[in-house]
C-alpha cells in the first residue's frame, strides 16, 4: 500500500482567564504554531473556543457584552490575523475553534464554530457545533455554569467533509466526540482525518465523578471512534485552570488502528506531533470496516427516527 504522509500537530492551550485579552491568546497561538512548524508540522489542530476563556461557564445578563468579549464577527479580524499570517509564512494548515457571530438573512446568529485553513491562509471549510451540552437557564447553586445552550444555537451545516492538503478532513467540536453518529456521518463521506478541539471540565457539573474516570472515558471514546471509522483522529484540549476552574488535558493523536500515538502530559501550552500515514486506514476500510459491504442500514432506522429512549421490548413486556 502506498504511504501518504502528513505531519500533524495538536497544539494544546493552557487556561485563558476571563480578563485575558484575545490578543494575548493570539500571541500564545502563534508561538505554538511556530513551535509545531519548527518540529515539522504541516497541519495543526487548535482547541475549541481558542481565543477566549471557556465563557459558557459564566452567566451574563447582557448579550451585547457577551458578543463583544467572546464572539468573532469576522475571521480573520485585526486581532486574529497574526495567526493566519504566521501560518502562511510557515506554510502550515490549521483548524481552530471560536464563537461565531454572524448574520443570515438579516437575523443575528451565534454558533460554536471551527474552520479549516489551508497553508496559504485561505479558509477552506467551516463546521458549526451540533451537539451542544449543558443548559440555558441560570443555575446559581452550581459551582459553575455550562451555558452552551444559552449562548449558541445548534449548527446548521451538518457534518461536512473537505478536501484539504491531499486529505479528506472532517471537523467536530468537543461534545460531538461522545456521539458515534457524528463520526459515522463523516466516515460515510470518506473522512480520513477528523479534527476536534475541546474544553472539558475536570469536575462533572451534574454528579460527583472521579476526574480519572472522565479522562478514561475521553480516551476510550477517541480510540474507539478512530478505529471504528478507520480515521486519524486529533483531539486538542484547552486545559488547566481558568479563574480557578480546571479542565483536563490529554490531547491525543489516534491512529486508524485505535492506537494513541501521541498524548500531552501537561495542562499547559504544549505541542504533540506525529508523522501520520493517511493510507494507514485503507486496509481496515477495505476489510473489517468496508462500509458498503457490511453495513445494514435497513436495520438502523431507529437511529434517525427516534431521538430518546422508548422502552419497546420485542416480547411486548415494556
Ligand atoms: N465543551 C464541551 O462540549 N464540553 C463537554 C462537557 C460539558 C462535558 C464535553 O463533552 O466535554
Amino acid at each position: 500500500m502506498t504511504k501518504r504522509r502528513m505531519t500533524i500537530a495538536a497544539a494544546q492551550l493552557g487556561g485563558i482567564d476571563l480578563d485575558d485579552s484575545r490578543s494575548s491568546a493570539v500571541v500564545r497561538l502563534v508561538d505554538l504554531l511556530r513551535t509545531a512548524a519548527g518540529r515539522g508540522a504541516e497541519f495543526i489542530v487548535f482547541p475549541e473556543l481558542a481565543f477566549t476563556t471557556f465563557f459558557p461557564r459564566w452567566w451574563f445578563e447582557d448579550q451585547a457584552e457577551v458578543d463583544a468579549r467572546f464572539f468573532e464577527s469576522s475571521m480573520p479580524s485585526t486581532v486574529t490575523r497574526p495567526l493566519f499570517e504566521a501560518a502562511r509564512e510557515c506554510g502550515v494548515g490549521f483548524t481552530i475553534g471560536f464563537g461565531e457571530l454572524t448574520e443570515i438573512e438579516g437575523v443575528t446568529r451565534r454558533f460554536n464554530t471551527s474552520i479549516l485553513v489551508a497553508p496559504d491562509g485561505s479558509i477552506v471549510g467551516k463546521y458549526r457545533k451540533i451537539h451542544l451540552p449543558g443548559h440555558a437557564d441560570h443555575k446559581p447553586e452550581a459551582p459553575f455554569q455550562h451555558l452552551e445552550k444559552r449562548y449558541f444555537e445548534v449548527g446548521n451545516l451538518g457534518f461536512p467533509t473537505y478536501r484539504c492538503m491531499g486529505a479528506v478532513v472532517g471537523m467536530l467540536i468537543c461534545n460531538d466526540r461522545r456521539w458515534p453518529e457524528a463520526f459515522r456521518v463523516l466516515g460515510l463521506q470518506g473522512a480520513e482525518l477528523i479534527v476536534l478541539g475541546f474544553n472539558t471540565p475536570t469536575e462533572n457539573l451534574h454528579y460527583p465523578e472521579p476526574p480519572a474516570q472522565r479522562v478514561h472515558q475521553h480516551l476510550i471514546m477517541a480510540q474507539a471512534m478512530a478505529y471504528q471509522n478507520s480515521v486519524w483522529l486529533v483531539e486538542t484540549a484547552k486545559a488547566g485552570f481558568e479563574d480557578g476552574f480546571r479542565m483536563f488535558g490529554n490531547s491525543v493523536i489516534v491512529a486508524p488502528t485505535g492506537e494513541i500515538v501521541a498524548k500531552t502530559t501537561s495542562e499547559d501550552d504544549e505541542v504533540i506531533i506525529h508523522d501520520c500515514d493517511l493510507a494507514l486506514g485503507d486496509d481496515l476500510r477495505r476489510t473489517m470496516f468496508n462500509l458498503s459491504a457490511h453495513r445494514r442500514p435497513e436495520h438502523y432506522g431507529l437511529i434517525v427516527e427516534r431521538t430518546g429512549v422508548e422502552v419497546t421490548p420485542a416480547n411486548g413486556e415494556g
